[in-house]
């Protein structure tokens, strides 16, 4: 009986082993994590953001919570977002989860348009769909990953250009003025450093400093602080994006020099709505984040139903915000 067992337990191992292989595909030929869901099941989309405690972001995720239960039929959301603008890590884990937890499609506004790269490209090969949305992925480093993700997203030196542009109606040529710039790796802060720069120029203005606040408040805070008190004829402070612009607010009040120092920004969040209404904030750029969520998971859906469909990138709108818009 035992030596029965004992012959036994091999032959059952080795039946077991073969069963599995010819199931199983190659992995080379392994399917989409999409195409191998149950007809019925819905596809799971995760939405991973930047920093939730953005304003920006929270609107974006509105955005999309509010498509999905238009169209519970057709999707599930989950929604995800780092804590700290630079928390690049973070995000890279968030894309590893989402994957691991076998989500049909990724749809991401990357905290840098570089070291977010690899980790799509190890979702890509698992079969999920990614979609890049708001910031947009280096070009070179897909071309050499060898792989393609659409982007969703605004034209942010245009953006940018626009607040310039209406910056200087309110300066006279040869004002000096500085620059608060993102994370200098982000490819949309490069875009609207680009577009302030081109709009002060044009006009004649001189910008005597420009750095990077890392998209935060409370940094912006500090260096507008020390750059205003560096050069104290400076007529204007742009912000690559309002969570700044309301920190250089806070500095021109500190320094005295509130209603004498303007300040622009980028995102028209409700914070910023206020101070323009104010008059305290002088202009900003609505790039719809909520719209651009929503687009990014239309693509998603697209592809989820045809992996090899060809989608192309989708330019978005963005409009100059002033006191006027907001009557
Ligand atoms: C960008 C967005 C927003 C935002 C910033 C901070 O990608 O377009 O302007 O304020 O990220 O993370």
């Amino acid at each position: 009986m035992t030596e029965f067992r004992i012959r036994l337990i091999p032959c059952l191992l080795l039946a077991v082993c073969c069963l599995l292989m010819s199931c199983a595909p190659p992995a080379d030929q392994a399917e989409p994590a999409a195409a191998a869901k149950p007809e019925n099941k819905k596809p799971r989309i995760a939405l991973i953001m930047k920093s939730l405690a953005n304003d920006f972001f929270s609107s974006m995720a509105k955005g999309a919570e509010q498509h999905q239960r238009e169209h519970s039929d057709d999707y599930e959301l989950i929604v995800n977002g780092i804590k700290d603008e630079r928390d690049l890590s973070r995000q890279v884990a968030l894309v590893e989860e989402m994957v691991a937890s076998g989500v049909d499609a990724i749809v991401i506004a990357p905290a840098d348009s570089k070291a977010l790269v690899p980790a799509l490209r190890r979702a890509r090969a698992a079969g999920v769909v990614v979609v890049n949305i708001d910031n947009k992925l280096d070009e070179e480093i897909l071309a050499t990953e060898k792989i393609a993700i659409p982007f969703v997203g605004p034209d942010n030196q245009a953006g940018a250009k626009k607040v310039g542009d209406y910056l200087a109606t309110k300066l006279k040529a040869g004002d000096e003025v500085i620059v608060l710039e993102g994370i200098r790796t982000s490819f949309n802060g490069t875009q609207r450093r680009l577009g302030f720069e081109a709009a002060m120029k044009e006009a004649g203005m001189k910008i005597v400093d420009s750095q990077s606040a890392q998209w935060e408040m409370s940094m912006a805070n500090t260096l507008a602080l020390s750059m205003l008190s560096e050069h104290p004829n400076v007529k204007a402070i742009l912000a690559a994006n309002d969570s700044m612009a309301l920190g250089a607010l806070a500095a021109v009040k500190n320094n005295g020099k509130a209603g004498a120092v303007a300040v622009v920004g980028f995102d028209n969040i409700a914070a910023v709505q206020l101070a323009i209404r104010d008059g305290q904030i002088l202009a900003t750029a609505d790039q719809h984040g909520g719209e651009l969520a929503v687009f990014g998971i239309e693509h998603a859906l697209l592809l989820i139903k045809d992996p090899h469909a060809k989608i192309e990138d989708r330019e978005t709108p963005v409009d100059l915000i002033t006191a006027e818009d907001l009557k």
